[in-house]
């Protein structure tokens, strides 16, 4: 089959052709309907050696059709239309029975890794998923527009969600960045809480996606965006800054824009970190990093697309296609998501 992998530190990812995959026990085979590329892939391929095992097949938003099953698994037949959801955890602990398998304290020690960060990824004809529980029935969505939800969507959404009782009518939330996580981000704050939405983008075609896709404002990302934002709260600040890019600069902007008692949400892996102290965050302001969403919140997320309340922007590829789309998402050109199908 073909597949895009990472294959050496420091070049470009390359279209291969590698052996099938054959599930194991308990495993079961998707042929790939389509991919999607994140920001993600990007710092993965920015690492230094040994960080992760090359060769690595990419992409961690992944949904297909069951093609075959391997001994012993149950629960989907051959045909059927699914999601992965990606980020596996050992099944068994609290956290995991919970759902919250983004959260499963064990998943590292056992070498249990997400596809595309560590196991075989969905850029590929063909994706080995590891256990049913990790598949969710698609339905009707089509998979290019629904195969971004299972990151994109999930990881904004379950950010969102631990943030929801500071959200009611009257408060604010600023979202920073408006690619393929705030764009989603975005119509998910308008969908399910009553918060007036600033989003910041430093790009201006990104601003304009913001105010198509629902904010109520979007501003240029720099120092005078927490002017900007103090003045439209009457000087309060906001409740919730949810931040999708994760550098040094936007979590100053986090800093400054956030209300007392309010919250921080480090969602994008730019490389900054935010001191928070007594005269570094705004008293009774929190600040929280969190990783990926739970089972429970990838089938919510379906959902609410499949009741047209959120989409996911799309740019369609082909496999040979997927490291020029790299090297597009690399420039910031890519609107929305960047879809590859097989
Ligand atoms: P993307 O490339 O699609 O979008 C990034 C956006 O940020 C672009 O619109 C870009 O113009 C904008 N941007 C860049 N610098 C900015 C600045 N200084 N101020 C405001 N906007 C700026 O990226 P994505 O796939 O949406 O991912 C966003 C971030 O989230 C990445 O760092 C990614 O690695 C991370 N991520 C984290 C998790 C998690 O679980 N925590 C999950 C998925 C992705
Ligand atoms: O889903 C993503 O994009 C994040 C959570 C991946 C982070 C990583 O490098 O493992
Ligand atoms: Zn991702
Ligand atoms: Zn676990």
């Amino acid at each position: 089959m073909r597949a895009v992998q990472y294959r050496t530190v420091g070049s470009p990812p390359e279209v291969v052709e590698i052996p099938t995959p054959e599930p194991g026990p308990g495993q079961v085979r998707l042929r790939v309907t389509a991919a999607g590329l994140c920001h993600s892939d990007e710092f993965v391929m920015s690492l230094p050696e040994g960080v992760y095992e090359l060769p690595l097949t990419l992409g961690h938003e992944g949904v297909g059709v069951v093609d075959a099953l391997g001994p012993g698994a149950a629960g989907v037949s051959v045909g059927d239309a699914v999601a992965v959801y990606g980020a596996w955890g050992c099944g068994v602990c609290h956290a995991c029975a919970r759902g919250a398998e983004n959260y499963c304290p064990h998943a590292s020690s056992l070498g249990i890794q997400p596809p595309g960060l560590g196991a075989p990824g969905a850029l590929a004809e063909y994706l080995i998923v590891d256990d049913v529980r990790h598949l969710v029935p698609l339905g009707d969505l089509d998979p290019v527009a629904a195969v971004s939800l299972t990151d994109a969507g999930l990881t904004p959404y379950h950010s969102i969600v631990s943030s929801l009782d500071a959200l009611p009518a009257g408060s604010t939330a600023v979202v920073i960045g408006v690619g393929g996580l705030g764009h989603v981000g975005i119509q998910i704050l308008r969908a399910i809480t009553g918060a007036t939405v600033i989003a910041l983008d430093v790009d201006e075609e990104k601003q304009k996606l913001a105010r198509e896709v629902g904010a109520h404002r979007a501003l240029h990302s720099d120092e005078s965006a927490v002017a900007a934002i103090r003045d439209l709260t009457g000087g309060v600040g906001a409740q919730v800054v949810f931040d999708f890019v994760g550098a040094p600069p936007t979590l100053e902007i986090a800093r400054q824009a956030v209300a007392a008692g309010g919250r921080i949400e480090i969602v994008g892996i730019g490389g900054g970190t935010l001191a928070t102290g007594f005269f570094s965050t705004p008293m009774g302001a929190s600040v929280r990093a969190p990783y990926w969403g739970t089972r429970a919140e990838l089938i919510e997320v379906l959902d609410l697309a499949r009741a047209g309340a959120i989409h996911v922007e799309t740019e369609r590829f082909t496999l040979d296609e997927a490291p020029e789309a790299y090297r597009r998402l690399h420039e910031g050109a890519i609107r929305g998501r960047a879809v590859v199908v097989p």
